[in-house]
């Protein structure tokens, strides 16, 4: 038993350097690029450039002890630390009440919790509620769900003017495996009530572009209250009965392709290494 934890420990760890583990693939999100290397340092943009599926707590460990990387300026905590100035080509234009389909490509699961939201990037503080969130996200224990990856977000109709520069806010998907300390974001820039933008849901002709865009946006658009949560079905009803050593799950997931095999090795892996700290004569 011994053996096969360890040999499974070995291949999760393996696995987890070669392997990314989550990031949005539409709309584009941002990409490391130049600023981010200023920001974060060699090492941390050649890890990122290779694989940007990653989590922010395997950033940090490649960033560490290396003397051009800033924690204040790579601030991974918003975005991984991928900069407006690398993706400012890249900037969605949409108006408010738009609903926006986003497809996100989780290459392997982990156990966590999601929500996609909207950040005042100044402040990296969320502006309004989440525009979608989930109480049990890319579970490995059922079946892969489609709503995890591909769901739509309604633009909020009550931002005003604060999103309407580029690169102020970000709709950024967070995505936080605790059990597990990994942590994921990708975030896709936007404008919305910019001056540049298509003319705002209204009746009336605008007299100038300044009341084009402080033209009130129509009550039919629907709030971002008004999007539903997703409700997870609760895991109780198909984790299996936890086992004597009080593992969170070590039974292999009945669904089985190479993504749910790996992320079980890894969930085993870690939880086994826990128990084994916590409970070293059990073993
Ligand atoms: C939503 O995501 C943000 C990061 O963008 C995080 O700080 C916050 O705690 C999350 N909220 C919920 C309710 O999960
Ligand atoms: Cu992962």
């Amino acid at each position: 038993m011994k053996s096969v934890y360890s040999s499974a420990i070995a291949l999760a760890g393996l696995v987890s350097t070669v392997a990314g583990h989550g990031y949005i693939s539409s709309p584009a999100a941002r990409m490391p690029g130049d600023a981010m290397k200023a920001a974060c340092g060699q090492q941390m943009f050649n890890n990122q450039n290779s694989d940007h599926f990653g989590n922010i707590q395997g950033e940090l460990q490649v960033a560490n002890g290396q003397s051009d990387f800033s924690a204040v300026e790579c601030n991974v905590n918003l975005c991984k630390g991928y900069k407006f100035a690398d993706n400012s080509a890249n900037i969605q234009t949409y108006t408010a009440g738009q609903v926006v389909p986003i497809v996100v490509d989780i290459r392997a699961p982990h156990t966590g919790t999601a929500n996609v939201s909207i950040i005042k990037t100044s402040s990296n503080s969320m502006i309004g509620e989440p525009l979608i969130s989930w109480d049990v996200y890319a579970s490995v224990s059922t079946p892969s769900k489609d709503s995890d990856k591909n769901f739509d977000i309604t633009i909020p109709s009550d931002l005003g003017s604060e999103c309407a520069t580029a690169g102020d806010c970000v709709i950024q998907w967070w995505w936080d495996a605790r059990s597990i300390d990994q942590t994921y974001e990708a975030c896709i820039d936007f404008t919305v009530g910019g001056s540049g933008e298509a003319t705002p849901v209204s009746s009336k002709p605008a007299a100038s572009s300044a009341a084009a865009t402080a033209a009130p946006i129509s009550s039919t658009v629907p709030t971002a209250t008004a999007v539903p949560t997703v409700i997870a079905v609760p895991t109780s009803t198909v984790v299996p009965a936890p086992t004597s050593t009080g593992a969170p799950s070590t039974t292999v997931p009945e669904t089985f392709t190479l993504d749910t095999f790996i992320a079980w090795l890894q969930e085993v892996g870690k939880s086994s290494g826990k128990i084994a700290r916590r409970h070293a004569r059990q073993f």
